[in-house]
């Protein structure tokens, strides 16, 4: 049985340079502090795995978390989301914001207030904070996966399935989304590795599995010698791989996946997906709320945390200490 597990995660657990930044609020030890957590949108099973890690540290410290969020991942309902929760006062705010320029005013509005912002999956600006330069630098810490590498991880790894030849395309949500379009961004460049494989213009979904099911045939219809399918996030792949099947070329277009619902078990058995690159998003959950809490503690945190992911395909999807990063309904 084949186990490969690509822990980044106490490599790379203090990537940027800690700076010693003074507690907004005066603090004690018996307090019990509320942190909000704001997910892309609420119904997404990687942002529930996200609250599951919250929680499980926000009971370690004895603090309480408010998930609230949107119905999608859209900035114009995340945006009252976040003006509501800000009326709140929360201690911290932990945000996986939905555009890299739309959420930077609005999250000014928070730090003004002094709450405390850390941005957890996505980020603001370049995502690069507390530099002291930018309008977008005043979060205190960006606790994600390294999105550019699990691009490139899904570019070798359908390289490989598609014979390192051929056609294929990048099923993605929208220009704007700092995780997406990293991953993108690792994709194509490392494909440039693979000079015979051509890789055709992406198609955008907007979050929809249903879009990203009919643009899969779209495009196959276009190019009936397609070879495989990058699905950037949980529901542009789940679509693609639908797409797929609904084309009836289960196995013979590739699907290589980002992110890892619990059906992604079925569509790896049956091979119809290939691959599946799980993050690690219990751990970006407890890493956020961890370094929010020790922030309002007094301590001074890393301005980058990066998480792992784990790499599952047929051979180790049964494996429980694989199968534990499969995310929850
Ligand atoms: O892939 C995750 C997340 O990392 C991304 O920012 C948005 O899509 C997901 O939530 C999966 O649907």
């Amino acid at each position: 049985m084949q186990r490969r597990l690509f822990m980044k995660q106490a490599s790379a657990l203090a990537v940027g340079a800690p700076i010693a930044l003074a507690a907004t609020k005066s603090y004690s030890a018996d307090k019990k502090y509320s942190i909000a957590l704001i997910p892309g949108l609420t119904t997404d099973a990687f942002y529930i795995t996200m609250r599951k890690g919250a929680e499980a540290a926000a009971k370690a410290v004895g603090a309480q978390i408010v998930f609230q969020g949107a119905p999608d991942f859209n900035p114009v309902t995340q945006v009252p989301v976040l003006d509501a929760v800000i009326a709140k006062k929360p201690d911290a705010i932990l945000i996986a914001p939905t555009d890299v320029n739309q959420l930077i005013q609005p999250l000014k509005k928070a730090a003004d207030a002094g709450i405390p912002v850390i941005t957890v999956d996505t980020f603001i600006g370049t995502g690069k904070y507390q530099t002291g330069s930018g309008d977008a630098d005043f979060p205190l810490a960006y606790v994600a996966s390294d999105n550019v590498l699990g691009g490139a991880i899904a570019a070798r790894a359908l390289a490989k399935a598609v014979g390192e030849k051929g056609k294929v395309y990048v099923s993605n949500v929208k220009p704007g989304i700092s995780t997406t379009d990293q991953r993108e961004l690792g994709f194509k460049e490392e494909m440039k590795k693979f000079p015979n494989i051509t890789v055709l213009e992406t198609q955008f979904n907007d979050d929809d599995a249903n879009k990203a099911a009919s643009q899969l045939q779209a495009v196959y219809a276009r190019n009936s010698d397609l070879d495989g399918v990058f699905g950037a996030n949980l529901f542009s792949a789940l679509g693609a791989a639908n797409g797929v099947q609904q084309a009836g070329q289960s196995g013979k277009i590739k699907v290589v996946a980002f992110d890892a619902p619990t059906s992604i078990v079925d569509n790896l058995k049956s091979g119809l997906v290939d691959l599946a690159i799980a993050q690690h998003p219990a751990e970006i959950g407890y890493f956020g709320v961890i370094s929010a809490y020790a922030h309002l503690t007094g301590n001074s945190i890393p301005t980058t945390i990066g998480t792992g992911f784990t790499v599952i395909d047929k051979s180790n999807v049964a494996d429980p200490a694989v199968a534990k990063f499969i995310y929850s309904d």
